[in-house]
């Protein structure tokens, strides 16, 4: 694997749902591969999981690896190509990105969207830049549109905990005061679309995903529809994705409560899990009880990602042995 950042790197996901599981019996069995071998960790925004989960990873298979906060300690990087560089950033990415990549083997970036242009976002200008001028392999931490670590990491935790074969997944939208990326609920609907799941999406109207990662899911705009049945609750907020209203991208549209997940939603639904990516907001996102019940997974699903992650590079660090 020589660049992870949705779900078609992974493959035949029952193989990768297979490595995890090896993984989870055996941490260290991969130990000898990382050795002499270094990971750059570069975060333009904060983590918590992220941060910690990768690090862990990438020691479990024996790797060294420093960790960069480009907006703490390095200089104000400039993205644009052709500006006059006479404002606060002192150097340009195009030098940065080659000088960081000559420390290490293997790369992982965190650059949200940012809001500022659509197109910009979309095509993953940021991450994009970094695949072509490092020349390493280079795995996303939640680039402007995806977090294909976190859609890993749940899809594990998905079928780890679920009861039938072909549970029903809903991803709904819900409150945050704050306009929030896309890049969760497009990497976990790009996921639930390829995994052995019944995938519903359900948000207020003009909150519509991009078609690229929504592909055949059902959308149901009416949230009581789409909780019914349900056997994993999977709350998230967006802003708007301008899929409809490209004016519109990145504004907050709705702050509507009704749809924040409480005992009384996940009482429509058939006794579902919840699940969210972290950090969340209680009593926006989720009332305190819910995500206090025993059936949510919030805590299990962020352990999954150090399992994920050590998949991830695993494979990484494979395909340069060959
Ligand atoms: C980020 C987001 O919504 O994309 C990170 C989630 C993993 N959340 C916040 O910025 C609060
Ligand atoms: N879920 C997740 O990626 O969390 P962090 O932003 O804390 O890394």
């Amino acid at each position: 694997m020589k660049t992870y950042t949705n779900v078609f790197d992974l493959g035949d996901l029952k193989q990768a749902l297979a490595e995890a599981f090896e993984i989870k019996r055996e941490r260290y069995k991969y130990e000898a591969l990382g050795r002499h071998r270094t990971c750059l960790l570069i975060f333009f925004n904060n983590s918590l999981r992220t941060r910690l989960s990768t690090q862990k990873a990438a020691r479990n298979l024996g790797m060294d690896v420093i960790v960069l906060d480009v907006n703490q300690g390095a200089w104000k990087l400039e993205t644009e190509r052709g500006v006059v560089m006479d404002g606060d950033k002192s150097e340009h990415l195009l030098e940065a990105i080659p000088v960081m990549a000559s420390y290490c083997d293997l790369i992982g970036v965190r650059s949200f969207a940012r809001f500022e242009s659509r197109e910009d976002d979309y095509t993953e200008k940021i991450l994009n830049q970094f695949i072509q001028y490092s020349g390493k392999p280079v795995f996303s931490m939640e680039a402007a549109t995806g977090h294909p670590l976190q859609a890993f990491a749940d899809l594990i935790t998905i079928e780890e905990y679920k009861r039938t074969q072909r549970p029903k997944v809903v991803l709904t939208w819900a409150p945050h005061p704050k306009a929030l990326p896309q890049a969760v609920p497009n990497s976990f609907a790009d996921f639930m679309n390829e995994a052995e799941v019944d995938f519903v999406i359900t948000h207020p109207e003009g909150y519509e995903l991009d078609p690229k990662f929504v592909r055949g899911a059902r959308v149901e705009y009416d949230q009581r529809k789409a909780f019914e049945g349900a056997d994993f609750i999977y709350a998230k907020n967006w802003a708007c994705p301008g899929v409809t209203r490209p004016e519109d991208y990145g504004k907050v549209l709705c702050r509507d409560r009704s749809w924040t997940v409480d005992s009384e939603h996940m009482s429509w639904t058939n006794n579902a899990c919840f699940m969210h990516c972290l950090p969340v907001r209680r009593n926006m996102i989720v009332t305190d009880d819910v995500i206090e019940a025993p059936t949510s997974l919030v805590i299990p699903e962020a352990a999954n990602r150090e399992i994920s992650a050590t998949v991830v590079l695993k494979r990484m660090l494979q395909a340069l042995q060959d």
